[in-house]
């Protein structure tokens, strides 16, 4: 990017900008080397100006890159520009290069090849991409197979890779974003006669599978300093090596332009919250414009149906509206899986299948909701219990979790929810805890093992499995457990504020937001507090939301949205204090300054009451 032009100008990059950078990026993905002294040469003049401090940026800005622990201009800069000649070469991810020479061998002797990933929304586009890469490479024979959900759960399996086997003659599996724990599964298919490449970025335990190439950013002898990529990240670094290495040696007359498949990258970068830093903040942000205009034209009629193809996409709208989408469909008893939404090629099919996957979800929140309803009865029961356990046949087993983190938001108390299942017998449960509780829910399963037929997770979320006759039993050791821990109440605190800002300075800040942006992991977006505004109007709207004007005291207005408000409605013509995130609305084309609202508080009133989302 032309750092030059940034510390030139308080406004955000054009479009022209962001898609001469494409073309740049497609050559420096297939010809790093190249990139890099062209961008030597551009940077060269620059360098000596780029000590003129924060003194271009407005205060605002400042404060923000400052409170996200950045203490230089350089230093920010660096992270929310980095360079495109600092991306890795794919070939420092160890076994890479094994990997490729036995896949050029199963492309010239036209070997089955299977690409095998997990279902969840890493999974899904990591088997896109790297399902899309070999078909555009020229391979005749790809296949893919992920795990159910609920019937074979996470993992690389024996009985799918023989499946693929039996039908397909498969004779090389290349698992993405799984495989690297399944050591016996690895060495069952071998002694079937295929041969396994894992890529995953999971942690290794202390047995490596015995595969033909273990790629993994994560695993020990792994120098690459790539741990931060998801799995779909190493997917894409396999198909940038292998695109090389055919295009060098000239093995295949089909090439890939590797740009076109950051769409699956960004998807899936945002979605397995991986930290947004280095060449995943880059390439997602390339990977935003990619998925604007996709290929994909399943994922494209799920853009239009959700209008979310009429605006510029943002890692929020990825993340929030379009992924949770796609990811209820595995919980849903697979109708339409993900998979067929990324990889559907008929136009009419793809609306078809948005439609339909719409319409499923549609389905979830009904079913939620109901579920919910039921839940909030059952809080009266446990209102002198310092934690809730509930299980009913209603509640659908993919739902659990949801449901369990609904009541830790709405109880402050650590939650087990389980689904009965139709069998009468077995109930398949989720518990959550609110981090600030500092509940463990791993260590109280833990400590109801004797109880448990399965469980496990991590220390704010889990799942488990009992029987029936035992959900008394659990509640007892339950109990037992959380006697001996004081919970803590989940107060409302302010310590999510950023800062303190007029009107005018958070109109000024969104100029940046282009710059700024994608906010996520490891770089949150920017909560500001406007400290005593007015609301000059207060518009209801459908479904318990509001529309919002702020007035400040040097009488600029800015417009505000709050969403899903169940309580007294802010007053109209009353001073606030109020709390959001800016951000750009984007409406038929037009885009204007607007904040969404977390929180507020009454100012102009002696008696002043906290409402807190
Ligand atoms: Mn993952």
């Amino acid at each position: 990017m032309d750092q030059g032009r940034l510390r030139n100008s308080r406004h955000p990059v054009h479009n022209e900008g962001a898609t001469r950078s494409l073309v740049e990026l497609s050559q420096a993905m297939a010809t790093p080397n190249r990139l890099k002294e062209r961008m030597r040469v551009k940077n060269t003049p620059s360098q000596n100006e780029s000590s003129s401090a924060w003194k271009d940026m407005p205060k605002s800005v400042q404060t923000f890159l400052q409170l996200r622990g950045f203490s230089s201009y350089d230093e920010a800069i660096e992270f929310l520009e980095f360079p495109l000649k600092n991306l890795t070469d794919p070939l420092k991810l160890k076994d890479m290069d094994i990997a490729v020479a036995r896949l050029e061998k199963a492309f010239t002797s036209n070997e089955a090849v299977c690409v095998y990933g997990d279902f969840d929304m890493d999974g899904t586009p990591a088997v896109a991409l790297l399902v899309r890469a070999l078909r555009g490479l020229g391979f005749k024979n790809v296949f893919h197979i992920q795990p159910d959900r609920h019937k074979d759960g996470y993992g690389f399996h024996t009985h799918l890779a023989k499946k693929m086997m039996d039908e397909n003659k498969v004779t090389v599996f290349i698992t993405v974003d799984v495989g690297i724990t399944d050591v016996a599964a690895v060495r069952e298919v071998n002694a079937l006669g295929a041969d396994v490449i894992i890529t995953d970025h999971h942690q290794e335990k202390e047995e490596l599978p015995q595969a033909f190439a273990v790629i993994n950013p994560n695993q020990k002898k792994c120098n690459s300093g790539m741990g931060h990529l998801c799995g779909t990240g190493v997917a894409l670094y396999v198909a940038m090596a292998l695109n090389r290495h055919f295009r060098e040696n000239k093995i295949s007359e089909k090439f890939l332009d590797i740009k076109n498949l950051l769409d699956c990258f960004a998807i899936a970068t945002i979605a397995d919250l991986v930290p947004l830093k280095k060449e995943n903040r880059v390439l997602v942000r390339h990977g935003l414009k990619v998925l604007e205009k996709t290929s994909m034209v399943g994922i494209q009629a799920l853009l239009n149906l959700l209008k979310l193809s009429e605006k510029t996409l943002n890692a929020a709208d990825v993340g929030i509206r379009f992924v949770p989408k796609l990811n209820s469909l595995t919980r849903m008893g697979g109708e339409i899986l993900p998979i067929d939404l990324f990889l559907v090629e008929n136009g009419e099919q793809a609306l078809q299948l948005a439609t339909r996957a719409l319409e499923v979800n549609e389905n979830r929140v009904r079913s939620l909701k109901t579920a919910e309803q039921e839940l909030e009865t059952l809080f009266g029961a446990s209102e002198t219990k310092n934690f809730f356990w509930s299980y009913s046949g209603t509640f659908h087993k993919g739902l659990v979790g949801l449901l369990a983190s609904k009541v830790v938001n709405a109880t402050q108390k650590t939650a087990f929810v389980g689904a009965l299942l139709s069998d009468g017998k077995t109930i398949v449960g989720s518990a959550r805890t609110a981090n600030v509780n500092g509940n463990n829910v791993f260590e109280a399963l833990t400590s109801c093992r004797h109880i448990l037929k399965k469980f496990g997770g991590h220390p704010q979320a889990a799942g488990f499995e009992l029987d029936v006759e035992q959900a008394g039993a659990f509640d007892t050791a339950l109990a037992a457990y959380f006697s001996q821990c004081e919970e803590r109440k989940n107060k409302p605190t302010d310590d999510a504020v950023d800062m303190e800002v007029t009107v005018g300075e958070a109109k000024e800040f969104l100029h940046w937001m282009d710059r700024l942006e994608p906010f996520g992991v490891g770089f949150t977006a920017p909560v500001f507090a406007f400290p005593d505004v007015i609301l000059s109007e207060v518009k209801p709207l459908k479904g318990n939301h509001f529309r919002l004007t702020l007035r400040d005291q040097r009488g600029q207005s800015i417009g505000a949205i709050l969403f899903g408000h169940n309580g007294e409605p802010p007053l109209e013509q009353h001073m606030y204090r109020v709390v959001g995130e800016p951000q750009w609305n984007e409406f038929r084309g037009n885009k204007t300054p607007q904040l969404m609202v977390k929180s507020f508080q009454l100012t102009d009133l002696q008696d002043s009451i906290s409402l807190e989302l």
